[in-house]
């Protein structure tokens, strides 16, 4: 297979859409490709020595003048001496906002120097659903989506709310989020269970980026609930936001003995390794990678069956979804998974179903897309 040189833009924190550009990246680089990664600190999960990764910072000065600094066009200069100086095939930006539009710029610049530069945006979720929509920001991201040669969406839910809210003339293709089962399995940590839970309590995890739109006091109170049924203890990864009022809500329940507060965790694979349940109550949720990353682990799921959610959870199987904002349900149907002659059939299903997202599965669908977007781009610059 020949080499394709690609220039991944993306956000480098713990962010659903960094951690799948980062992910992707890393498994395109093992396949023998060639990586830039063009962001503005190394990503969290770029952990990995592999000579076809590059990594490049894009530096932006401050300037008295400037009370923003110009975050896109210093993004967009890099890009331009990247995309010369590596000679790259493609540009993949991860997040419509402002990477597809910083792209479009880069694009422009590539032209005037007679290079013709692909580019695919991948949407990831609030890029769309919240941010997106508003005011300030749709016809510059309706025109970068346009303006992209190819758009990949991470969910058919997701594809639908952009051509619902914006005005798409682009066909977008629908690339599903996976994960490395080689990373993400269960690992044998009995010792850090028993710490956590020495009375043999269920243990529950739920992980994000706490902010508005995960709920995160649903997760509390459902928590809340089901402990009142079956022992149970609760660990909550990440941090945003909410924290500061879940960490109240835990106070004014009296339960902070039976939750610790994590914080953001490199590894988040050895905590769920231990865990019996994941709760993931979201608001929006364009597909869900940290269930994915759960399910992978063999923790069934209990969600709202917000967005895409639907299109990688099976109701009943791999956990349930509930109505958002359902905490009754939500309670009752943990209840449901966490006695002892269900769990081992939800453990087992979660990671059947995961294995259907696996990286080794979807990695061919976007080379094949790059092989496509490249070959078109090029076939119009000649015309
Ligand atoms: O969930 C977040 O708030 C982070 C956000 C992001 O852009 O990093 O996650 C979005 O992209 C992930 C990767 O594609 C998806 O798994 C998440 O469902 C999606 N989040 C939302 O749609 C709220």
């Amino acid at each position: 297979m020949e080499q394709i040189k690609i220039g991944i833009v993306c956000y480098p924190t713990f962010g659903g859409s960094g951690v799948v550009a980062t992910e992707l990246g890393k498994a395109l680089a093992q396949e023998g490709h060639q990586v830039h990664f063009i962001t503005y600190s190394q990503p969290s999960r770029l952990d990995f020595l592999n000579e076809n990764v590059f990594y490049h910072e894009v530096e932006f000065r401050s300037y008295p003048l400037f009370e923003y600094p110009p975050y896109e066009l210093a993004l967009a200069s890099k890009m331009v001496g990247v995309a010369m100086n590596e000679k790259l095939d493609l540009l993949h930006v991860h997040y419509a906002i402002p990477h597809a539009s910083a792209a479009y710029m880069a694009k422009q610049i590539l032209k005037t120097q007679g290079i013709s530069m692909p580019v695919v945006t991948t949407l990831h979720g609030t890029d769309i659903t919240l941010v997106g929509k508003d005011a300030s920001y749709e016809p510059v991201v309706t025109f970068s989506i346009n303006q992209s040669d190819g758009v990949t969406a991470v969910s058919e839910d997701l594809k639908r709310e952009t051509l619902e809210h914006f005005n798409i003339t682009n066909p977008i293709e629908v690339i599903p989020n996976f994960i490395d089962l080689e990373k993400f399995k269960k690992q044998k940590k009995d010792h850090f269970k028993r710490a956590i839970c020495p009375e043999g309590e269920m243990l529950i995890v739920h992980t994000s980026n706490f902010r508005k739109v995960k709920r995160i006091g649903d997760v509390i109170q459902t928590f809340y609930n089901i402990q009142k049924t079956i022992p149970a203890k609760l660990l909550m990864i990440g941090d945003g936001p909410e924290r500061v009022g879940a960490e109240q809500q835990c106070r004014d329940l009296g339960i902070c003995n039976n939750i610790r507060f994590l914080g953001k965790l490199e590894a988040v694979e050895e905590v769920l390794s231990v865990a019996d349940l994941f709760l993931m109550p979201s608001e929006k949720e364009s597909f869900g990678l940290a269930a994915l990353e759960a399910m992978a682990c063999e923790v069934p799921v209990i969600s709202s069956n917000a967005g895409g959610i639907p299109e990688l959870a099976i109701q009943g199987v791999t956990g349930f979804m509930s109505d958002v904002g359902d905490i009754d349900d939500m309670t009752r149907k943990a209840l449901f998974i966490l006695d002892k002659n269900n769990l081992p059939k939800f453990k087992e299903n979660a990671l059947n179903r995961a294995k259907e997202f696996d990286i080794t599965r979807i990695l061919p669908r976007y080379v094949e897309y790059y092989g496509k977007i490249i070959e078109k781009t090029h076939v119009s610059a000649f015309r």
